[in-house]
């Protein structure tokens, strides 16, 4: 019989990419979505007549008992969440309603189904915040946001129902990891996406935030292939899923341009307060040992190479 999987946030870019990859394993595929007025699907078109859409909410309890019972999966990744760090100071209580809370009312659906679901929970690197070194599965945290706090929530609650109920919960803390299809609000996205309309006449310049941040940028279809791994061991653990290598803002920009033959860009780019955040985190690098050792993973797919293809397809 073919495992079914059910995937929160499917329409964002994990989402897709993990329906994708969980396709060529056999997979029969449901995939939560908020229901509105009108379709998000930019990003799960292709998936369309392949995959099974649901509708759910992570703010409604009910809905996501639904979403279960309708899917009867093998295998959940919680990848929904108001994901925007810098939305989350507007939208403080939303964003611990859908990123925190919302894995709790998932965890209880799972609970209340009596299924032994495995679960995974997308947390991630920016729990460790205000960082120096390489930070492992033992790094303490310090969240900088009320996203990071509220994936800290999320975090430890899946680790308590593991521990309360003998739940096989796994959570992912993934560093930044990006596409073709990030979300054009995120620095990566708008810069590439910014590029090729430099590179076509049709923007003059990218007005950009906190110049001097720093990140373990990698790509997401790699990543998605960890997620997926932590759900076929034996036992239920906690990874951090990194490239090891870090890079600048001003290195990011200094790839993108490169494709358009660019090589000196501070012409091209300026900075606007507006996206300046109240506290940020200025660097982030992530030591994923445990993952490449236990999980036999390891990532594919460098940081030129992905720039590349997110410059190209914008
Ligand atoms: P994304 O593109 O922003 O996707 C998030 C999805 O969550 C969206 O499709 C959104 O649906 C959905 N969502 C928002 N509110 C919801 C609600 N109330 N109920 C159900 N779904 C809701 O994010 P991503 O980059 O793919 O990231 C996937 C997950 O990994 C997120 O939890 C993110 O916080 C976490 N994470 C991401 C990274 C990274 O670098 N990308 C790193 C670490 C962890 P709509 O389409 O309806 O808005
Ligand atoms: O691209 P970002 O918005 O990503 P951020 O804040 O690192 O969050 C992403 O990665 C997290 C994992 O560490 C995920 F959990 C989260 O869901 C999301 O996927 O910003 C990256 C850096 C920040 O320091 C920000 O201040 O870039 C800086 N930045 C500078 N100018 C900007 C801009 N960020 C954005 N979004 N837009 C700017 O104009």
């Amino acid at each position: 019989m073919n495992k079914s999987a059910l995937i929160t946030g499917i329409n964002g870019m994990d989402g897709s990419h993990l329906a994708d990859f969980l396709l060529t394993k056999g997979y029969k595929v449901y995939g939560m979505e908020r229901r509105s007025s009108s379709k998000n699907r930019t990003n799960t078109s292709h998936l369309e007549g392949k995959i099974t859409f649901v509708n759910g909410d992570l703010t409604d309890q009910n809905s996501l008992f639904r979403c279960i019972k309708e899917s009867d999966p093998d295998e959940i990744y919680n990848l929904g969440s108001q994901s925007f760090v810098g939305e989350s100071w507007n939208t403080p209580e939303q964003t611990g309603d859908v990123t925190g809370m919302g894995v709790l009312r998932m965890l209880e659906a799972i609970r209340e189904y009596g299924k032994p679901i495995k679960f995974y929970q997308a947390s991630t690197s920016e729990m460790f915040g205000k960082m120096e070194k390489f930070a492992n599965e033992n790094t303490k945290f310090h969240p900088r946001s009320p996203y990071g706090v509220a994936k800290l929530y999320g975090h430890w609650i899946t680790t308590n129902y593991r521990e309360s109920y003998d739940m096989f919960n796994v959570s992912g803390i993934l560093f930044n990891h990006e596409s073709e299809r990030r979300g054009i609000e995120f620095v990566t996205r708008k810069i590439t996406d910014g590029v090729a309309r430099i590179h076509l006449g049709l923007q003059d310049k990218i007005m950009l935030g906190n110049l001097d941040a720093h990140r373990d940028w990698g790509y997401a279809p790699d990543y998605c292939e960890a997620m997926w791994l932590m759900l076929q061991q034996e036992n239920p653990d906690d990874y951090v899923v990194a490239t090891g290598n870090t890079h600048s803002i001003g290195e990011f920009l200094d790839a993108a341009f490169h494709h358009i033959g660019v090589k000196d860009w501070t012409k091209y780019v300026g900075q606007d307060e507006r996206f300046m955040r109240p506290a940020d985190v200025y660097y982030l690098a992530g030591d994923s040992t445990k993952a490449q050792e236990v999980l036999g993973w390891k990532p594919k797919t460098s940081f030129d190479e992905m720039v590349y293809k997110m410059v190209q397809n914008d």
